[in-house]
């Protein structure tokens, strides 16, 4: 598939940089886009080189500003469920990808944006960031995994008060309120994300994948059974090279150069 609508980029070594590249329409995600973005999502998963996802919106405006309200009004109920459908199937595949996944928000990320920016690991944002679910105020409701995915990360009262008010949050807030990890000045934000990816893309590889999993897939489990599951995913850890490459390096004071076998 060749991209209309974005920019898939193999960045460095193990990085990839996914760019939502609309400027003209801030970056607002319609059919083809989705479309696009979950070749890209397919494509990097079917990578087994690929150690870190960067996610980003083209300009300096726009992350996402939302699903396309002009390719959304004229919709039937039954397009609009097929539309939200395929939404929420792009950010559950880009949610499920094996590697981490982190969204660098330049600008704007409300309603579809702010559910793309929530389905990547972690949010590093610029200071001009502005976050929000202003669906409200067309009469709908999120529907990418908005309303979910905001009350799983800030909790039950603050996501209310959130999509009920379709108020927008700058990037303090968001960082304050635990939606972003980080917030650097706008010009940063690609160096601040590249930093990071490299820090990651140097690890052991099976333990970086596996760290993903046991906290992810242990938020949807008991203590108990999240703890059974840390225990299976630790043995698959322990028994690779890297494992032991790690524990030889650390006993002969050198760092470790891993493989991800
Ligand atoms: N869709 C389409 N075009 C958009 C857009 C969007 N979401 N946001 C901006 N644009 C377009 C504008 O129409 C304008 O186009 P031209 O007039 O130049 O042709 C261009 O981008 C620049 O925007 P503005 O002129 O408005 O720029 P400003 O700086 O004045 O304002 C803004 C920036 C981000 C505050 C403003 O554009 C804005 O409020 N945008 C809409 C934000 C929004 O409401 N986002 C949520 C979209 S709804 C569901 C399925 C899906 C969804 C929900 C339910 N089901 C089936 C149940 C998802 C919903 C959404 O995401």
């Amino acid at each position: 598939m060749t991209y209309q609508n974005i920019i898939l980029e193999h960045a460095e070594p193990g990085i990839y940089v996914l760019t939502v590249n609309r400027p003209k329409a801030l970056n607002a995600l319609n059919a083809a886009t989705l479309a696009e973005l979950a070749d890209a999502t397919a494509r990097v998963a079917e990578d087994p080189a690929a150690r870190v996802l960067l996610v980003t919106g083209a300009g300096d405006k726009a992350f996402v500003a939302g699903a396309d309200i002009s390719a959304m009004q004229p919709m039937s109920t039954l397009e609009a469920r097929a539309f939200s459908e395929q939404g929420s199937r792009v950010m559950s595949g880009i949610e499920a990808l094996p590697i981490p996944v982190i969204a660098l928000v330049n600008g704007y990320a409300l309603g579809g944006g702010c559910e793309l920016a929530m389905a990547c690991d972690w949010i590093i944002a610029a200071e001009q960031a502005v976050f929000g679910q202003p669906e409200v105020n067309l009469g709908i409701p999120p529907g990418f995994g908005g309303t979910q995915r905001l009350a799983r990360l800030l909790g039950r009262a603050r996501a209310m008060e959130l999509v009920i008010t379709g108020r927008q949050m700058k990037a303090d807030e968001a960082l304050r309120s635990g939606l972003a990890n980080h917030v650097v000045p706008g010009g940063q934000l690609m160096e601040k994300g590249l930093e990071m990816a490299r820090l990651i893309a140097a690890k052991a590889p099976v333990a970086v994948r596996v760290l993903k999993q046991a906290v992810q897939r242990g938020l949807d489990l008991d203590l108990a059974s999240g703890c059974v599951l840390e225990t299976s995913l630790f043995a698959l850890a322990f028994g690779t090279a890297d494992r032991k490459e790690g524990m030889t390096a650390f006993l002969e004071k050198r760092s470790p150069k891993f493989e991800g076998k």
